[in-house]
Order: structure tokens, then sequence, then C-alpha cells
């Protein structure tokens, strides 16, 4: 696939996916289906009957039994003793991973089926007809038995198999793992066959990740869009709107942790469901609290709850924190906080020690610095090699990692922003070291890179580190909560976006210039274009306190989306798009085939009414959400004006070989298509081109007219999903299905407020007529 999708499809386009040996219920919801008070609490893992008769009694006499030998035996680590649930909960804590997949076997089959499916924990004489038999080879004598040790070896850490196995006139399904969590996941997978019709027979199936760490990053603080409160972002009674209650106050205060609430294990089995493997679980914009006694404590009962489901924790950390009196007696000076300096080291390693004392499979540190505002290295007269590979040695003993953000944009090294990063960190990765080899980074760090060179947009060509820091580990940043995408008021399916970055033809080339096989950014991020062995992706998460989660109900979706392609990049988002509407909203065909269709064209239209053809970032500076083309800030590379270079010639910034030559960052295939207005996709344009006014465009139209086209086609689609969703009333459960309506309607008028604030403004300096087309 090519660089950028080709051209904007805005009309319905019906994935209709469903393949023959799906069964799609005519019947939209059953009765027992509907609950018209149903507010989204359980995400994807809602497990309503299956509704088509024929299905469920096929399923029923294929599903008898739950077997699970040994579930307990495995106990996970628990470090807080008296570790509970808020009083009422649901939710219950798992004392084990196998515990964990038979319950979640158990109360799936139970619910997909509308009957009691029981659990046991020994195979008696015979494996039962009907059984779902769940283990790795060493907690199962069934699985040890039937699985050769080879077959499952395969599949490696997280892996697993889905057989179907018949004995005389016994059919039963096996799933193994080689670990606990693999077999979690392989429940997770079964159950999700159920939950979107697919047959459970004949099974013969093998998965595995292609990236070792799945993480999610957590902003508490930050972009929270998902915060239970009328007005947005907020929470109410006292916490704070994030996931995770770390210091609510008055009515809430009770429930701060280390108690457990409901939420955090909902959230913990869906993200499991996917097979995230760790979690940030605090702002990069790092408040110290989260390194002192106290919040470590309620740090450890987090990790205790969610270990059980293959999920570890990580810190975002402040570099400068050892500075901070709140330490007392243990803190360093201004002086000591060179990142060489042993007494630094020692400092992070201490607190390290500390944090894994308490949590022993933490993960290590992600760290924001010299951007925006924070502190670094650099404010010690060091540099980001040098800063990561303190931290880094640091940590190395005790076996964490530390997670270096790229996003760094010092207004010394360049006028154009996004030359910025690769200009810092390119040489550190060039860098000839004493023992011969290249790249000045240590084992344990991985530098965590925004997709894109700016900042989350809703389109951006791909950073041009991906494929030049071969002597580095990647990390890909990708971020699910919708900041510049609508937050919680715009539906808007970001998995396309993530699959266009993901199969992007970097290009890469090897020391002789030859094009190397695997070059995609998804094989640069799985390792296997360059030979790294280990690898990570991160999407800074959507979550909040909101009862569904994510504050919209189709945001559910990019989280869900984000995991499945953190698992194989290779996955078609329409399918990802379908699984997820099946479980989330129902199975019937209308149904799916409709909801497809509107979330696939949903991010294109996005991209039309707020930034068509390349143009970036004009957002208002106060929220990023609504439009502001004609903001001038302080900082000229936080300023709309810098983004458009709007004049009377046309709009676009020039980063061509005319220009600021950001081209040249990328591999010489790409350089020179972005380098050249007529061989730039189209999507792209003003990423790299100041674009006269009157260039003709493929369309057969004017680029003004062009861009005025894009701007009106986007709002309409908006429209259309409108319609849509009004026509599927009778299939959607009410609240849900008012909840949705009320945000189409905002949404729409939102987007018509970028089109005509945006196009107006660009009319100054065209002095064209707006000529609206169809
Ligand atoms: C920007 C966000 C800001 C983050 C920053 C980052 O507006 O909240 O702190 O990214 O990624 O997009 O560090």
């Amino acid at each position: 696939m090519g660089a950028v999708a080709a051209g904007v499809t805005l009309g319905p386009q019906v994935g209709e996916a469903a393949g023959a040996a799906r069964s799609d219920g005519a019947a939209a919801l059953g009765a027992a289906a509907r609950d018209d008070d149903y507010d989204g609490s359980a995400l994807w893992l809602r497990y309503v009957p299956i509704a088509d008769p024929q299905l469920l009694g096929r399923y029923r006499r294929q599903i008898s039994t739950v077997l699970v030998e040994n579930a307990d035996r495995n106990r996970c680590h628990r470090h807080t003793q008296d570790l509970r649930m808020a009083p009422g909960s649901a939710e219950r804590l798992m004392d084990s991973t196998l515990q964990a997949a038979r319950e979640e076997l158990v109360r799936g089959l139970s619910g997909l089926l509308d009957r009691r499916i029981p659990a046991q924990d020994g195979p008696g004489h015979a494996v039962p007809d009907g059984a779902v038999v769940l283990g790795t080879r060493e907690s199962s004598q069934v699985v040890r038995r039937l699985v050769p040790a080879g077959e499952l070896a395969r599949v490696g850490e997280d892996g697993f198999l889905i057989r179907s196995v018949s004995q005389g006139r016994r059919a039963f399904t096996v799933i193994a793992g080689n670990t606990d969590v693999g077999a979690l996941y392989g429940a997770f997978a079964f159950l999700r066959r159920l939950q979107t019709h697919r047959p459970i027979t004949g099974l013969s199936l093998a998965e595995s990740p292609r990236i070792a760490n799945r993480h999610l990053n957590y902003w508490d603080t930050e972009r929270l869009y998902a915060g239970n409160n009328a007005s947005g972002t907020g929470g109410l009674n006292g916490e704070n709107g994030a996931l995770f209650n770390f210091a609510a106050t008055g009515e809430s205060a009770a429930r701060n942790l280390p108690v457990i609430l409901d939420r955090y294990l909902v959230a913990a089995r869906a993200l499991a469901s996917v097979g995230i493997t760790g979690i940030t679980i605090n702002n990069v914009n790092a408040d110290n609290a989260y390194l002192t006694p106290e919040y470590i404590e309620q740090e450890a009962a987090l990790a205790d709850a969610l270990r059980p489901y293959g999920i570890r924790l990580a810190l975002s950390i402040r570099y400068a924190a050892p500075t901070d009196q709140r330490f007392a007696p243990d803190t360093l000076t201004d002086e000591q906080m060179a990142p060489v300096d042993p007494a630094f080291q020692e400092w992070w390693s201490r607190k390290a020690r500390q944090i894994q004392e308490a949590i022993p499979d933490f993960v290590g540190f992600t760290v924001k610095a010299n951007s925006e505002g924070q502190p670094g290295p650099q404010d010690f007269g060091y540099d980001h090699g040098d800063g990561a590979n303190g931290m880094a040695t640091a940590v190395a003993p005790l076996g964490l990692r530390i997670y270096w953000r790229t996003f760094v944009y010092n207004a010394d090294v360049d006028r154009d922003r996004l030359k910025r990063a690769y200009l810092e960190f390119g040489p550190i990765d060039d860098e000839p070291q004493p023992d011969g080899t290249r790249g000045r980074f240590l084992d344990n760090v991985f530098l965590q890179t925004k997709n894109g060179p700016l900042d989350y947009q809703a389109r951006e060509p791909i950073h041009p580190m991906f494929g030049r820091m071969e002597n580095t580990n990647q990390a890909l940043e990708l971020q699910i909560t919708q900041e510049y995408t609508g937050q919680n008021r715009m539906l808007c399916f970001l998995a396309p976006m993530w699959e266009e970055v993901l199969k992007t033809d970097t290009y890469a080339t090897d020391g002789d210039g030859r094009l190397l096989e695997r070059r995609l950014v998804g094989h640069i991020v799985d390792g296997t274009a360059q030979h790294h062995a280990d690898t990570a992706i991160v999407g800074v998460a959507n979550l909040g306190n909101a009862d569904n989660l994510t504050g919209h109900h189709f945001s559910q979706a990019n989280l869900y989306a984000f995991g499945r392609q953190a698992w194989d990049w290779t996955l078609d988002s329409a399918d990802i798009a379908e699984d997820w509407v099946r479980m989330t909203w129902g199975n019937g065909r209308g149904l799916v085939s409709a909801l497809v269709a509107m979330m696939m064209g949903s991010w294109e239209a996005l991209v039309s009414y707020q930034t068509p053809l390349g143009v970036a970032h004009q957002f208002r500076s106060s929220d990023h959400y609504g439009p502001a083309p004609s903001e001038v800030l302080a900082r000229e590379d936080w300023s709309p004006v810098y983004y458009n270079q709007a004049d009377a010639t046309g709009l676009g910034f020039d980063r061509s070989p005319t220009g600021s030559d950001l081209t040249a960052q990328y591999f010489p295939t790409l350089a020179a298509r972005y380098g050249d207005i007529d061989s730039v996709p189209e999507e792209l344009l003003m990423w790299f081109h100041h674009v006269p006014w009157d260039r003709p465009m493929p369309s057969g139209r004017i680029f003004w007219d062009e861009l005025v086209h894009r701007y009106y086609a986007g709002v309409r689609y908006v429209g259309e999903m409108r319609r849509t969703w009004d026509s599927l009333e009778s299939q959607v459960d009410a609240r849900r299905f008012a909840e949705v309506k009320a945000k189409l309607a905002l949404h729409e008028a939102d987007a018509a407020d970028w089109r005509d604030t945006c196009v107006s403004y660009w009319q100054q300096f065209s002095g064209r007529e707006i000529r609206a087309t169809d």
C-alpha cells in the first residue's frame, strides 16, 4: 500500500465482509439482549445472549462445560495483604491468570448461551463432550496429552492455540498457551468467535503477537475526554475524571486506591481481551507524587489487581524529580543532576528498587524530557543520549526499561518544528561506539516516537525517524484519546489512520543503499525490518471514569482497535470495526454493515472538514478542539498561521528542497515523492508544499475549489452518519441510542463550524468565490 489511501471516499462504503461461514441473525436484537438502560459500561465484553435461535442452539450443543485444571497453582504475587473491592462491587479480584481465564469463559459462555455453563477442574475419566479445556502443558494434563510441546512452542510467550478435538463420540475444544497469559488471550479469542457468530468447530488456530510490548500510556490529568461530568473533562463527587482514583476527595475519598473499583477490572479484562501488556498510569508531564511511598503503595494495589490479566505497571517520571523536596532527606542538588553523575544514577536506582519491592513486575519509566518545559539532561549540559542512558544504566540491573519520548522541538535546532526531533536523535543513533558498533542508546532504552513529526494530527506523513534509527529500539506512540480528532464529541474511528501509518512504505535502505525487503512502518516497529529483538507499541489511552469508560460510545472502538492492531498490525481496520460492532452493538446484518460503513468513513470525513489536503494544526490553542486558523501565539510553532502560511499566492508549508527541506530526512524514494508537488500524495499536499490557489487538481477542480469541496463533503458525511444512526433506532437499546444521537447532533454543528471558519478565513487570502459542490 502506498503512503496514503487513494482519494477521499465520503459516500457510504459498505464493508459487507461477513463471510459465508458467519451466521447473521436476521433479528436485530433478541428480547433478552435489549436493556434500554444499558450504559455501555461493559465495553465489548457484554456477552448478551445469542439472538439467532438456530445459532444459539448450535452453540449450546457444542459447549457444555469449562475445564481448567490447577487454576490456582500459579497464584499471582500480591503485595497488598487486604486487597479488596469497594463495597457493593460486581467484579471480583482474581488470584491467578488461569482463574481469570476460567471465570471469563464461564461468564462469557453463560451470558452468550443464556444458560449456566459450569466449570470443573479435572477431566475425570475422559474430557466431557462439549468441554472447553484451557491451560498450559504445565497446568493441564489434557493439554499435555493433546498438544505437542513443539507445536505450542512455536506461538511464543503470549501466543495460543485453539483446537477442536474429536475422540469417539465426544468433541471438545482445547485452548492452550505456553504461559497462563497466553491461555487467557486464547480464552478471549474463543469468546470473540461466539460474540461475532463465527463457527467454533473444526478449529485449528494459532496466533501470536507481532510486537512484544503492547502498552498504554494513561494521562491521568490531561486530555481526558471521558470524565464523568456533563461539562466534559472533569469528574464528579471528588473524583478528577481519571480512570484510577489516587486522591479523590469528599464523597469519593473512600474509593481511593488501594480500594479496587469495578471499572478497573472491567478495563483490565477489556485490555487483556486485546492483548495489552502494560500501562504507564500517569501523565507524561509527570507529577512527582507518583514516586512517593504513599502513592507507591496505591500503585502496588492497582498492580495486584491487574496482574492476573497480564497487565504490568509503569510510571511517567520527571527528569528532575530527585531535586523535589518532598523526597527529603533523599534529594539531590542541581549540581548532581548530570545524567552521568553517580549520585543521579543511584537516586534513580534507589527509587526503582523501592517501586520494584512493591511491584516486582514493574516495567520501568516513561520520560518526557526537554520537551514543552519539562526538565531534561540539556538543562545540565548533556544530550538525550546521555539522559536516556543515565537512567537506563541506573535501572538495567533491575531489568527495567526506559521509554524515552522523542516528542521534542527545541526552536534553536531548526526553524521547521518538524525537523527538530530527527536532528537531535539521529546523530546519536549513528554515532560510532568504542566497541566498533554504532548507536549510543543502551539496549534497555526505547525511543518512543509519535506516528508523525508534528503532534497527533488527524493525518500526518510518517515520522522520518521510522527506519532511520536502525541502531536503537523504537516504540511507536499513537494517540487513542481523541485530542485532535473530535475529543468526546465527534465520532471518529481511528483504526484506518493507524492502518495507513503502519502500512506506509518507508522505502528504507540498508547500508549499501539497497531497499530493505520488509520496510513498512509496521515492519520497523515489529523489528523484522532491521532485526530488533525488543519491540514496542504504545497508545495514549482514552479511558476515564465515565459510565461507558471512554466518553463517547464509539470511542470504545478506538481502544479496541488499538489493541488488535498492536497485536497484529497487518489486520484490516474494517474487519476490526466489524468485530467491535458485533461485540458491542449486535450481529444484525443491516446493523453491522451500516455501522461498519459509517465508522470506516468517519476519519476521512473529519480530516476533510478540519484539515483537508494536508493543512495541519488549525486548532484553537485553548482546547485543541475547535478551529482557529488566524491564531497567532507567542510561540511561532504553536500558531495555526505558522502551519498554514496563508497568503495571496496560496496555502501550505513548503517543506520541499525549496523550503525547509524536511523531505531530505526521509529515505530517497519518499524524499523525492514528497519533495515534488507533482508527485506528493494529494492528502499530504500542504504538509510539503505551498500550493497556488489556482493549481489544477486531479479532480479537475482548481486547488481552491477542491479545498472548499473537501470541507463541504466532510460535513455532509456527518449528516449522513446522523441519518444512518436514526435509521437504526429500532435495533439499538434506548439509552445508548439517545446518547450517540445527541453527540452526532453536536458533531455536525461543530463540523460545520470548522468548515465555515476555515473556508471564510482562507477566502480572505484567495479572494475567490465559495462554490460548494456535491
Ligand atoms: C500534546 C498535548 C499535550 C502533551 C503533549 C505530549 O497537547 O497535552 O503533553 O502532546 O505528547 O499533543 O507530550
